[in-house]
Parts: C-alpha cells; structure tokens; sequence
C-alpha cells in the first residue's frame, strides 16, 4: 500500500514538473524569445560568479589544510641545508603560479558576469597587436628569467665540489644489483683510489687500489649496516655504479643523483636533523601516532618507527626494492665513537695476506700513525707505573726496530719508532729508563749476551742523537736469560728476539 502511495506521489511530481514547464513554455511566447534569453543569461551568469567565489576559496583552503601532506612543509620539510633552499624554490614558484591562477580565473568569469547583457556588442577581432604581445611575452620571461636564476643559485650551491682541504665527511655508494656498497673515507677522511682491473669478487669486490696511502684506513659497512652520518657537517658523496643505472636518493634531504657505470659522480648536502630530532617533530602529527604496523595497534607509532632512507631512484631490476638501506643522523660525538669502532679494511683483511700489494713494504704512514698513538699511551701509562712495582706498564716493546742481519746496526726503517720514542722521552724529562737487548736461546750465550747489547745500544745511540742525555739511560744486554714466550716454537723465538724500554725511575 504504501510503495502504491509512493509511486503515485512521484508520479504527480512529474506531472506538475512536466506541466510548469509546459506553462513556462507557454509563458516564454507571450512575453518573447528575448526576454528569456535575458533572464537565462542572467542566471548564468550570477551562478558562473558563485561558482568561481566557492572555487577559489575551495582551491586556497585546500592547499592550507592539506599543507602538511605537501613537500616543504609540516613533516615534509627538508633534513638538509640545500633541501630548504630547494623547497624555498618550489614555494616561490607556486606563490607565482597561484598569484596568476587566481588573477585568470576572476578576470574569466567576471568578464563573463560583466558582459552578460551587452546587446549589440560586437567582440573586437585583433588579428595582431604588438603592444599586447610585448606584454605577454615580457611578463612569463621576466618571471621565468628569475626562477631559473635562483635556480642556478642553488644548483650552484650543491653541485660546487668541496675544497678537499675543507672539513667534510667523504663516503662512497657502489650501486649494483641490488644493493649499494658503502665505503667511508676513513680516518682521514677521504676515499681512496679504485680500478675497476683491481675488482676480485671474493676479496676486493669495490677495486680499491690498495697502494693509494688514502685507501689504506677505508671503512667498508657491511651489507645491511645503517649509513650513519654526523650532523651539522658537510657530506661528500660519490657515487658511482658497476653493472646498470641506479639512482642515490635521500629525499628526506633532497639528495637524488644518478650512478652511472664508468661515470662517478658526486653530491654535497648538509643534514640539519638528527633522525631522533626527526621523530620528535613527527611526533606531533596525529597521523604520525598511528600504529605503525596496522595489524598491531599496541606496536610502535609511525614516528618512533620513523627512519631517513636511502633508495634506489632508478627501475633497476627485479630486486631493485632491495636497494633500500637505513641512513641514520646522529650528532658528531656519536658518529665519532662509531666511526672509531670500525675497522679499516685493508689493514683487518688485506694487510700482510698474498693479496697485499704492499706486503713487502714494512709500514705504512697509516701504521706509523697508529703505533705513535699506542705509544703515547704506553710511555703514559708507564711513566704513571714506575712507583707500582707489580705493575709491568713500565716495560714497553720496540715493534718496529729491525737490525741487519747478525749485526748490531739499525736498518732505517726503525727510526720512525726511536725518533717518537725520543720525542716522547723529551716530553717526560723527568724519568730515567733501561734500554735492553733479548735474545731467543738459539746460539751461545755469552754471544748472545753481546749481540743483544750491542743492539740497546745501538738504540741509544739513535736516541741521544736525537736529543735524549746519555744519562738517562742504562744499557742493558739479557742475552737468552729473560725469555717473554718459549723457545721452542718459531713464533715463541720471534717473540723473544727483542728491544725493550723500562722506566726504571721518575724525579
Ligand atoms: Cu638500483
């Protein structure tokens, strides 16, 4: 009964709308074609005016309210110096689209709202106007001559390379399928040479050039290891690629370059955020509170689960997605202790083993510097020691003093470790020491006796040269008497054949 009710109703309507217009039509005869077309036009254009008012205010409104869902803004702005400038750049040229938008679409529909009556105008036909073009053409060129400038600016600003001599922090992304190979410059802080001839899969899969004095303290991270990076300090990066195109994108810090095979390139950029400065800010965003795992709404928020990424920017390949790595920004006291945890490649893997391009050369400038650090601590430590008579910090060991074969004379390559060593004794002029010679028990005693103390003073002698008074020091020769290890393995003699420096006393 009532779907009948229903029916009916809707069917009246119709007919009343069918009959209205029936008695408009009626109606339109009477008065005249003319008048109607008048007041249609009328209605056009009022509703052509509420149309464009409800427009534009919709398009201004929207931009404002989804502002945090758009790049350079909200928790899309840039993590790094240059990514401001960039984003300065999108902003201005929206600002001057926007300005132009607005400025077309008011003229447009109020010329439509303005002329809605205008009988017997005709519009004037221009078929060419050189004053309208000047201007159409001037104002887009002039507009556009300034964002390409400030482009140039900022282009300039990230693509200038760095002074090597400047303070900034080198790293190196291989890109391969599928996965980058990441190589820090070390303690020098650059990255050494390579040569793709030098590439061997199992021991050197980048090429490093191993005699590049560079090369030699280089950092390898390990496949799936963060790229950590210090804050507030330029980063170099160079990148390169060994089998297709991949692409190096941070966009968190507006970082994209491509990795070309046979084509190193580079980018600079400077992180302005740590990663958990980056979290805290999302951390203010309702969206970033949802559960970051939907599936687990106890779990971590999107923003504690937030980290910068690196990504392959290039369709490389079917495992392309694989390219993804973590990058963390920490502050600089951080990334120190981090960097100084790691070990440099050539020296752990490569130093002293067959594939030691170097093998035969007996130090290097890095091992020099490292064994002058281990020094400085041991002469400390020893000088602190000398009222501890249980303690056996006094006593240090020559590592890198060689003799020439059966003889008492230095070979040069001992003088790097003796002439810091006289440094250092300059620096505590106050202790006296004992310079003693070992021998493994191979040989005659007394001989051995002799030899060994001819060598303390060989090495006494190249410490007075080097300023330190004879008679701060007493030479000593042990001879086979004082072994350190047994005498009966090979490794045990080596041990044993030595040159040693005891603080004896401190004044
Ligand atoms: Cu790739």
């Amino acid at each position: 009964m009532n779907y009948l009710i229903g029916l009916l109703i809707f069917t009246l309507i119709i007919v009343i709308l069918l009959q209205v217009s029936k008695i408009s039509q009626v109606a339109a005869k009477i008065r005249g074609e003319e008048e109607v077309a008048m007041q249609r036009n009328n209605n056009t254009a009022f509703w052509m005016m509420v149309f464009m008012i409800v427009f534009l205010l919709g398009t201004v409104f929207s931009a404002y309210y989804y502002k945090d869902s758009m790049l350079g803004y909200g928790p899309w702005a840039s993590s790094s110096e240059h990514g401001s400038e960039i984003d300065s750049m999108f902003n201005i040229t929206l600002i001057l689209t926007g300005i132009v938008f607005i400025i077309t679409h008011i003229l447009t529909f109020w010329y439509s709202y303005k002329y809605r009556q205008a009988k017997g105008n005709k519009p004037i036909f221009l078929a060419h106007d050189t004053k309208l073009e000047l201007i159409w053409t001037a104002i887009p060129a002039v507009a556009m001559a300034f964002l390409v400038a400030k482009g140039l600016v900022v282009w300039n600003n990230v693509m200038t390379d760095l002074d090597p001599t400047e303070n900034y922090v080198e790293i190196e992304a291989t890109g391969y399928q599928f996965a980058w190979d990441v190589r820090y410059g070390g303690k020098d802080g650059r990255v050494g040479n390579k040569d793709f001839r030098l590439i061997d899969l199992a021991s050197n899969s980048l090429g490093i050039d191993f005699t590049d004095t560079l090369s030699q303290d280089d950092i390898l991270l390990g496949g799936s290891d963060k790229i950590v990076l210090p804050v507030d300090t330029m980063v170099r990066v160079a990148i390169t690629s060994k089998d297709v195109l991949h692409n190096f994108y941070l966009p968190h810090f507006r970082v994209k370059m491509d990795a070309v095979p046979g084509l190193p390139t580079y980018f600079s950029f400077k992180p302005t955020k740590t990663t958990q400065q980056m979290r805290k800010e999302l951390s203010k965003y309702p969206e970033w509170n949802e559960p970051y795992d939907p599936k687990d709404p106890e779990g971590p928020k999107r923003w504690e689960a937030f980290e910068y990424e690196l990504a392959c920017a290039e369709l490389c390949g079917k495992g392309h997605y694989s390219m993804r790595r973590v990058i963390e920004i920490v502050d600089r006291d951080t990334y120190k202790a981090w960097i100084a945890e790691k070990q440099p490649f050539y020296l752990t893997n490569i130093r002293g083993t067959d594939l030691d391009p170097l093998k035969d050369k007996r130090l290097l400038p890095s091992e020099i510097k490292m064994r002058n650090t281990e020094l400085n601590k041991l002469v400390y430590d020893a000088v602190n020691a000398v009222n501890d008579s249980a303690s056996t910090a006094t006593t240090i060991r020559f590592k890198n003093v060689y003799y020439e074969t059966g003889s008492a004379g230095l070979e040069s390559d001992s003088y790097f470790e003796l002439d810091h060593m006289a440094g250092l004794l300059n620096k505590y002029s106050n202790v006296k020491v004992e310079v003693s010679g070992h021998t493994d028990n191979v040989g005659d005693s007394a001989a051995n006796r002799e030899l060994s103390r001819q060598r303390a003073q060989s090495v006494v002698n190249r410490l007075v040269q080097k300023g330190i008074s004879a008679d701060r020091m007493v030479v000593v020769g042990y001879g086979d008497s004082r072994p350190a290890e047994t005498n009966d393995t090979e490794e045990g003699r080596a041990t044993n054949r030595r040159t040693e420096l005891r603080v004896i006393s401190k004044s």
